[in-house]
């Protein structure tokens, strides 16, 4: 039997006057488009208004810290959701933007101490993105999205 109640922490809703930043990478637009009107999709259907959601398009995914990187540091955003896809090839160049956008995005999270969900898609092909991209496997824009009103609102119940 459970004696001893823990406190949890639960995310505040969703503040309809929080700002949002979408950084998205031109690179197979094809997806990234519908991982983008995932994300828009569902920060409107948290009650986030059109005009609160910004949008920065970068030609690539390995641009996309640099442009997180500004929009983070700016304060003026409440999280800043990053969508890329990264389709392998015949070399390992994949692997290289992969782990190097990982990492920058998982950095700048932290010292900016804001949520900078991750939603690059690391495929073998442009079936697995598009099954990722509102396909048989959901919408990663839109799980980002989620993901970052979640953590919005937990931070803001945490100490
Ligand atoms: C160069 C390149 C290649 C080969 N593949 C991808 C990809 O699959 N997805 C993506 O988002 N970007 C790719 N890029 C572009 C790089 O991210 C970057 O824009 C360029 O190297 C210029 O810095």
């Amino acid at each position: 039997m459970l004696v001893v109640v823990p406190t949890e922490f639960k995310p505040a809703e969703p503040n309809s006057k929080d700002r949002y930043a979408i950084v998205v990478a031109q690179w197979n637009q094809l997806v990234t488009d519908k991982l983008l009107d995932g994300a828009i999709t569902t920060l409107l259907g948290a009650g986030i208004s059109e005009g609160l959601i910004n949008v920065a398009r970068v030609p690539g995914s390995w641009e996309l810290p640099l442009a997180a990187q500004q929009l983070a540091r700016s304060g003026r955003y409440a999280a800043v959701i990053c969508l890329g896809v990264v389709i392998r090839g015949e070399t390992t160049h994949d692997e290289h933007i992969n782990r190097g956008v990982s990492l920058a995005l998982g950095q700048i999270s932290l010292e900016c101490e804001l949520p900078l969900p991750l939603g690059l898609l690391t495929v073998n092909s442009l079936e697995q993105a598009l099954a990722r991209a509102g396909g048989d496997v959901g919408n990663k824009g839109s799980e980002c999205a989620e993901a970052a009103l979640h953590m919005v609102g937990l931070l803001k119940t945490m100490p």
